[in-house]
């Protein structure tokens, strides 16, 4: 059976970031120092195939801490929860370790600065995606205005114009995110802030990996979840640059080899959640159909690792 070829571009970095390496190994050391179940409020991650194994060890998910029965460890993830969570859950005696992203943690702190001082904040972010619910819930409630995209710049009502500032969700996509920070600029120019914005290390670098190589091929799939934002903004920003067949593929099984018979050149990433095992399942698939040549494209390395929280790395007391 003959094949015809295929050249696959890897792109580099691509893939778990630290936040997410940490957050899922939380939940590990948590199940081995508590022992099963293990709670978990929301997706750890936001990918099925990272919240299934965890819960083959024993990880439970819930949306809400009501769920969480009382007496049993809980873990947030790491998109970050509003403050009123681990409020609860000290209310209610109840273990809990926050697997919050230090990246995250770092613009709730920001949030936090600029109200003690005396600032409105915006936030520029998406509706309803649990990190900006997570830093709305950093202060009192109303307090914090949400735009979205230059249109929810120009129709902004602020108390001071002058006593602003702004802080951003950590995966968007960094060039939207430019336009709306100079349209709110250009309105409040003495707007308080960081430089550019908030954007991650790992949504910076992912976005601009994606840069590289979707004008070099026909089509590019990002592995990741409908519900992840550095991912959908992946597919984005590959559309935007060079390669309108981009798409997100959850898992190989997506994948119908016969629609690809056209295709010489394929690109592929994979959002900050998505493991690399489902690159290498996908990879394994396509060299079953194809003649497979892999070239990685990496517009540079990674290094950047963060601590556990201290209460798992602490022994366990007993009474
Ligand atoms: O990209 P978002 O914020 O939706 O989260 P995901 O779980 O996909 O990845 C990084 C984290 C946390
Ligand atoms: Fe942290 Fe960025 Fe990873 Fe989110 S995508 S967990 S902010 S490093």
């Amino acid at each position: 059976m003959s094949t015809s070829p295929l050249t696959i571009l890897l792109a580099s970095p691509r893939g778990f970031c630290a936040g997410v390496d940490r957050a899922i190994q939380i939940v590990e050391v948590a199940l081995e120092k508590y022992g099963a179940p293990v709670y978990v409020r929301h997706e750890i991650v936001h990918n099925r195939f990272v919240v299934e194994s965890l819960e083959a060890k024993g990880a439970v998910f819930v949306e809400e801490l009501d769920q969480v029965p009382d007496g049993f460890p809980v873990i947030f993830s790491a998109h970050g929860v509003p403050k009123s969570i681990p409020a609860e859950a000290r209310r209610r005696e109840m273990l809990y370790v926050d697997a919050t992203c230090p990246l995250v943690s770092k613009v709730h702190r920001e949030a936090e600065r600029h109200f003690s001082e005396g600032r409105q904040i915006v936030l520029v972010g998406h509706a309803g995606h649990p990190e900006v619910i997570g830093t709305m819930g950093q202060l009192p409630e109303g307090t914090v205005l949400l735009v979205e995209d230059l249109d929810d710049v120009a129709a902004l009502q602020v108390k001071d114009p002058d006593n602003l500032a702004y802080v951003t969700q950590t995966t968007l996509s960094v060039d939207d995110t430019a336009r709306v920070v100079d349209a709110l600029r250009a309105r409040f120019p003495n707007l308080h802030g960081p430089r550019r914005e908030d954007i991650c290390y790992a949504t910076t670098n992912r976005q601009a990996a994606v840069k590289a190589i979707a004008p070099k091929v026909d089509m590019l799939l990002v592995v990741g979840a409908p519900n992840s934002s550095n991912s959908m903004r992946l597919v984005e920003v590959a559309k935007l640059h060079g390669c309108p067949a981009s798409r997100l593929v959850r898992r190989a099984d997506e994948i119908d080899w016969s629609e690809l018979d056209g295709i010489g050149r394929l690109g592929i990433t994979a959002g900050a959640s998505a493991p690399e095992v489902l690159i290498e399942e996908i990879l394994r698939d396509a060299r079953a159909h194809r003649d497979v040549t892999v070239e990685e494209i990496s517009i540079g390395t990674e290094s950047i690792t963060f601590k556990l929280p201290r209460i798992l790395l602490e022994p366990e007391t007993t009474a």
